[in-house]
């Protein structure tokens, strides 16, 4: 869990995303947010707090609310807790350069997490469900590729 390579993307003289992380007093639950972010092509930036920094996945499609779709997500750089309060404009020339705005959030809770895939309770506004994100199997070592999806509602 480092920030280094998140820093290293970024010109925070240029940039308004946040340096460094955040804490603030702490509401219920572990952070959850997807921010919508119309960069070079328009996906949803899923982050989850684990560790003192928001793990990060982008979903080049809108986030599956319903049961049956199955999204690829690509694991990104952890980002600094406070990330999920940024809205706003990077500027042309930056990395990600592009509008960010809150697309949903609110907490989760963790009901199984191991390195490659995690199961979830996610309390947002237009997700509310047990999530899954499990990672695919590594072609060549740098992939990060995972499916998103929820799973059947219990009874
Ligand atoms: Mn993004």
């Amino acid at each position: 869990m480092s920030l280094e390579e998140y820093k290293k993307k970024r010109d925070f003289k240029k940039t308004s995303e946040p340096e460094e992380t955040k804490i603030k007093k702490k509401s219920e639950g572990l952070i959850y947010v997807i921010q919508e972010h119309d960069a070079s092509h328009l996906h949803f930036d899923l982050r989850l707090e684990e560790e003192g920094v928001l793990k990060s996945w982008a979903i080049p499609k809108s986030p599956p609310q319903k049961e049956g779709i199955r999204r690829l997500a690509v694991e990104t750089e952890d980002h600094p807790l406070g990330y999920e309060d940024f809205e706003g404009t990077i500027p042309k020339g930056e990395y990600g350069a592009g509008k960010v705005k809150i697309w949903d959030r609110g907490a989760y809770l963790p009901l199984e997490t191991t390195v490659s895939k995690r199961i979830m309770q996610i309390n947002g506004k237009k997700m509310l469900g047990r999530y899954c994100l499990i990672k695919l199997k590594p072609k060549e070592p740098k992939d990060k590729n995972w499916l998103f999806f929820r799973l059947k509602d219990q009874t």
